[in-house]
């Protein structure tokens, strides 16, 4: 047992036996749950950890959960669920409290290596080189997030993806990814949390849809302190379900009500409802009522402040373990004695996993420690009062009452401050150099993909453009690509409003549905937020979705999950989990408040963790598309709005010409000022360029191609050598995507050092543009702000 309960049982269900060991090991796992929530919950009163928050009063839902629970099934929870982890052999105690204690070591805490609080689980979906795993034989769990009902539309996309398999005969040969698309997504979330729109848009979607999704509702009455009378119409979500029900006839949800602590009624319910979800892809919804919460909320509190003693009291009373217990002595399951040895096996086992959990964390830095005294200690100084400081620093730091790696480097710092010109400081001075690179390798790496599947691993491959290569509208230059993609790549789907019977709005997929099939290009509903939740879904297991968000500006509805979850999603998991979702949008300069957007700057940095590609036309955006789906990075790409109708030449490499991200074009060459732009605005420029030129002032126009990742060869720099002179334009806010491309360049790469009048921005306003060709004009960069602006520039 050195790690977590490992019983074998489950031999013979069917023989009393069977069924006697198969409850009693339930009853074992319940406990052990039990005391490690409640040790953890003094592990941070005792300062060790920081935060804790735990399943209590869950347990048996979750072991009842976990039987149903098979091989291929994904999960998307929240933070209560260490039961069900446990019971799926999928956590150790021992790993629980690693992540307590934020332990770095992904060896310790394999869900997140110390980047999430406790209890945010996560099972690996691609191996070391981002291929991805045999999920379809594998318990998946996709990484936790805090926010409440984030899981939600990502849920929606993982049961999803099993109708994408089920459906698609030419998905067949990829059994490592799918099984018939018989796996059902586990969703877990709290009653409050049911009143996020994002329950309730994925309630809807997943009806519309019927997908196998399994929502389990743990229902303990409150959100913190705010009771389920407040949070959710008549104070029950399955009452407030009920037009969702499914009926003869009729799509919808199945729900079932059951009580938390009635065991054997739960396996019974659970049973049924997820074998319907499993064969008929039909949703269900486990409403699980008479939860408790025996330690409240969290650590942040405690529950007396808003519960009343007889709320308090009835916890007690209906605590789920308890009533387990009665009713194991009431029906002669067990005995009083036997269940009394396995409480205080439960306690050492518990205890056993927090302290092992605790060695492995001081392990690493006890030696840091000794290292960095020994090294201070060595250091030889003449005055009494550094080696008072010396000393001072070496007795804090042989105590360091935090634990924390930070105390180890400050105390370096401040003792290489006190000594910074000694020649025997160098050690001190080597080693922590040595440490800032460790620590940066577990703290500040894999935002994104670093091995052979990074985008900077793929090769370029130019387009092949003939000389006598007939031009079409950039929308037909997509449409053919889109088609040849479709029919060589059987792991891309594509769906949005309006994507699938006309094809997008601007017909980029028109005729493809037709020829590809309704499984593979469709329409959804206006519900841009499960639209990125069903992409996320797909792209997690294995699929390459491009998901569609009609224009840039409903972006924002879909933006939670972008930033939350798929941003964050490869640092989150230490490079664990990869969600090559792209987002396909289009943008800028439309016209009027909801249709003109460019919030560049809002995205670029809400998105890290993604690529921002801002293609100028539809070949580049092809390019970027092949770059993209070679790798697997998460990516949004911005469609130019007035691109669609422009003449370009086809490519006759379409399908594997890609673009480099993070590498701009020199569009236009020029010796005067560097103009720094991207996507639309570029035609504006062209346009004031075209009137300096006659001026004789000459322009060198740069295209940014992708704003994140951004100029990584400085070759904006080694314009704005030749220049000396360089201005940044987009149609943005003021402070947003231009200024951030101004911080790159006089910053990141010294740009500073070469000007000799000083650098600008030249944004839209800091409103949106009202609408019409004036409201355009007035509202954003115009061709004659832009050329006033460089003559002023050139005459200073
Ligand atoms: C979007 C968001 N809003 C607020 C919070 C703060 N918060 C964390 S848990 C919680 C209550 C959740 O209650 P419930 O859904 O019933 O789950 P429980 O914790 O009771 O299991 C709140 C308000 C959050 N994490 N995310």
């Amino acid at each position: 047992m050195e790690q977590t309960l490992n019983l074998s049982f489950k031999d013979d269900m069917l023989s009393y036996d069977g069924f006697r060991n198969e409850v009693l090991h339930d009853y074992r796992m319940a406990i052990f749950s039990r005391e490690v929530s409640l040790l953890g919950r003094r592990e941070v009163l005792t300062g060790k950890a920081k935060f804790g928050i735990f399943g209590d009063g869950k347990e048996l839902a979750q072991i009842a959960m976990a039987k149903f629970f098979k091989p291929g099934d994904f999960r998307a929870g929240y933070y209560r669920d260490q039961t069900f982890m446990f019971a799926s052999g999928l956590a150790s105690g021992d790993q629980f409290f690693a992540q307590m204690y934020a332990d770095p070591d992904i060896k310790n805490d394999p869900f997140s290596a110390g980047r999430q609080m406790v209890s945010h689980f996560a099972t690996r979906n691609v191996d070391e080189n981002g291929n991805w795993l045999d999920l379809a034989n594998r318990k998946n769990i996709t990484s936790d997030m805090a926010p409440t009902a984030s899981q939600m539309p990502r849920a929606v996309g993982l049961a999803f993806a099993s109708k994408c398999f089920r459906n698609s005969p030419h998905l067949r040969r990829y059994d490592n990814l799918s099984h018939n698309g018989n796996e059902v997504c586990f969703c877990t979330i709290g009653d409050a949390s049911t009143s996020e729109g994002h329950f309730l848009e994925a309630v809807n979607a997943a009806g519309v849809m019927q997908v196998p999704l399994a929502i389990f509702v743990w229902d303990d009455g409150y959100g913190i302190s705010v009771p389920k009378s407040q949070q959710t119409t008549k104070g029950s979500i399955s009452a407030a379900l009920k037009g969702f029900q499914k009926i003869d006839g009729t799509n919808g949800i199945h729900i079932y009500k059951v009580k938390a602590w009635d065991y054997p009624g739960m396996c019974e319910v659970f049973e049924e409802g997820i074998q319907k979800a499993r064969e008929t892809h039909t949703p269900v919804l486990f409403h699980v009522e008479e939860v408790t919460q025996p330690q409240g909320h969290s650590t942040s509190g405690s529950h007396e402040r808003y519960k009343k003693p007889e709320r308090l009291q009835w916890e007690r009373d209906w605590d789920c373990i308890k009533k387990m217990r009665e009713w194991i002595l009431e029906a002669a399951i067990g005995s009083e004695e036997e269940l009394v040895a396995f409480e205080q096996e439960a306690k050492i086992l518990a205890r056993d996993c927090k302290d092992r959990a605790w060695e492995s964390y001081l392990k690493p830095l006890n030696l840091q420690q000794e290292k960095v005294i020994s090294l201070i200690k060595a250091v030889v100084v003449k005055d009494s009062e550094t080696q008072n400081t010396l000393d001072k620093l070496c007795n804090s730091l042989q105590q360091n009452p935090e634990h924390f790696r930070r105390h180890i480097m400050r105390t370096m710092a401040l003792a290489i401050d006190a000594a910074p010109n000694n020649p025997t400081i160098e050690p001190v001075k080597q080693y922590y150099q040595y440490l800032l690179q460790t620590n940066a390798k577990l703290f500040n790496t894999l935002l994104y993909n670093e091995g052979p599947k990074s985008i900077f691993k793929i090769e370029e491959v130019k387009p092949l453009i003939p000389f006598d290569a007939p031009q079409f509208n950039g929308y037909e230059i997509l449409n053919k690509y889109f088609d040849v993609l479709f029919s060589n790549n059987p792991l891309v789907f594509a769906f949005g409003e309006d994507v699938g019977m006309i094809g997008d709005v601007n017909q980029g997929f028109a005729g493809l549905q037709q020829k590809h099939g309704e499984n593979r290009i469709f329409d959804t509903g206006i519900r841009e937020l499960t639209i990125v939740g069903q992409a996320i879904g797909m792209a997690l297991r294995g699929l390459r979705p491009i998901a569609e968000i009609q224009y840039l500006d409903y972006l924002v509805y879909g933006l939670q999950p972008l930033t939350d979850d798929v941003a964050t999603l490869h640092f989150r998991t230490y490079g664990q989990q990869s969600c090559p979702v792209i987002i396909r949008t289009r943008g800028h300069r439309l016209e009027g408040i909801w249709h003109s957007g460019s919030p560049m700057g809002m995205i670029i940095n809400s998105l890290r963790g993604m690529h921002v590609c801002v293609p100028r036309n539809m070949v580049q955006a092809v390019g970027m598309y092949n770059t993209l789906l070679k790798g697997n990075d998460p990516a949004i790409v911005v469609e130019c709005l007035n691109g669609y109708r422009l003449k370009e030449k086809m490519p006759a490499n379409l399908l594997d010409f890609t673009v480099p991200l993070g590498v701009p074009e020199i569009i236009k060459e020029g010796t005067d000022i560097s103009i720094v732009s991207y996507g639309s605005t570029l035609r504006i420029i062209y346009d004031a360029v075209e009137r300096l030129e006659r001026e004789g002032v000459s322009c060198e126009i740069i295209d940014v191609q992708t704003l994140l990742p951004f100029d990584i060869h400085h070759i904006i720099l080694q314009s704005l050598k030749k220049t000396n002179r360089i201005i940044f334009i987009d149609e943005d806010v003021p402070g947003g995507a231009a200024a951030y491309m101004y911080n790159k360049v006089m910053e990141e790469q010294d740009g500073y050092k070469w000007i000799d009048v000083a650098p600008r921005t030249l944004t839209g306003k800091a409103h949106r543009p009202g609408y019409g060709s004036d409201g355009d004009y007035f509202g954003k960069p115009n061709a004659e702000e832009i050329a006033t602006a460089i003559r002023t520039m050139i005459n200073e």
